[in-house]
């Protein structure tokens, strides 16, 4: 059967008017970065980006020079569209408004560069992250200041996100409200192939991701559900359970889009509001676990729902397959 690039299945969408034209420029765009991201990542310790920086970024983190340089791609590829109002990235601690001589357009940008950058030197997956908003606008019909405010929306409100997961294949996951698509990057024509349509995530699973390194300061619902599951077949859940921890968000939620699972990180008595960022991590993560049939809230609130305060905030996640983000989402109750 002739394969399906991103392109195609853009052009397709527009067609279908579930996106507009500069939605579309916007993804091939993204797609085109991560792609030039992929290459850089590919080449680890061949190139110089192996060694942290002297720099930190907003959250005091030591930053890798692939961080600051996939930061870099992800701006220069996007500045000039004339389809963004402004951009906000976790290395950057404020928006990055669109250049005076470029056009402006009706989108904001959210990403994560390069999520899981602790992996980077022992050859363990990273990710880029996005997130796609519109900017709100005035009673006139003019676009409001693309200021911190315009982008202080809750993640129901997202027209599209999604990932790029750099690890034995490349492959880009999408999705514009319509299901989840996958794409892997074939390197003989260097273009993303659609090789995972219409994903789902099965509502039962038996695999669970956590840091269990972090359970003495876990919340008594969190301890209830891994006891639980520690006990395996002869305990209340009467099967017994696989744990996998990549460290890296894409490479997990990826897996649990693949096979089925529920990925943690709960808030904990150190990180009291979770460690995982909302507004360019959990909320397009969330989003296109519910577009593929899972759940994902905080432990009480629905991810999507939550309100943001600020554009670095951090919460916690529960997400993947339904009836057990369900089950630990009842035990917080
Ligand atoms: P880094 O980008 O600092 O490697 O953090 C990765 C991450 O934000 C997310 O991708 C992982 O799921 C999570 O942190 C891993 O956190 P722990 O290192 O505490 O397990």
């Amino acid at each position: 059967m002739r394969r399906v690039t991103l392109s195609q299945f853009l052009v397709a969408r527009q067609r279908d008017k579930v996106i507009n034209a500069d939605l579309r420029l916007l993804i091939e765009t993204i797609a085109r970065a991560c792609k030039a991201i992929s290459t850089r990542v590919n080449k680890g310790a061949l190139a110089d980006g192996h060694g942290g920086l002297d720099t930190s970024n907003v959250h005091g983190e030591v930053q890798k020079k692939l961080d600051v340089l996939s930061n870099e791609i992800l701006l220069e590829a996007n500045e000039w569209g004339g389809n963004l109002a402004a951009l906000v990235s976790e290395e950057m601690e404020n928006p990055q408004p669109i250049p005076t001589h470029y056009p402006r357009g009706e989108y904001l940008l959210l990403f994560d560069p390069l999520d899981g950058s602790s992996n980077i030197d022992v050859n363990i997956s990273v990710g880029t992250i996005f997130s796609v908003l519109r900017c709100p606008k005035n009673a006139d019909g003019s676009y409001c200041d693309a200021n911190e405010q315009a982008f202080l929306q809750p993640g129901r409100h997202q027209v599209a996100a999604g990932f790029a997961v750099y690890g034995p294949t490349t492959v880009f996951v999408l999705t514009v409200g319509d299901g989840v698509f996958g794409f892997t990057l074939d390197r003989e024509t260097f273009t993303f192939v659609q090789t995972h349509p219409e994903i789902r995530i099965p509502a039962d699973t038996q695999e669970f991701a956590i840091n269990c390194s972090n359970a003495r300061r876990w919340e008594a619902p969190v301890k209830r559900y891994i006891d639980e599951c520690l006990q395996g077949k002869d305990g209340p859940r009467g099967k017994d359970f696989n744990m996998r921890w990549v460290a890296s968000m894409v490479a997990d939620v990826f897996r649990v889009l693949s096979r089925g699972g529920i990925f943690m990180y709960p808030r904990d008595a150190k990180n009291k509001d979770g460690r995982l960022r909302l507004m360019y991590e959990a909320n397009p993560m969330a989003f296109i676990i519910e577009q593929a049939g899972g759940e994902a809230t905080d432990g009480r609130t629905r991810i999507l729902d939550l309100e943001p305060h600020g554009l670095h905030q951090r919460c916690a996640v529960i997400l993947g397959s339904k009836n057990e983000v369900d089950r630990v989402t009842s035990y917080h109750q």
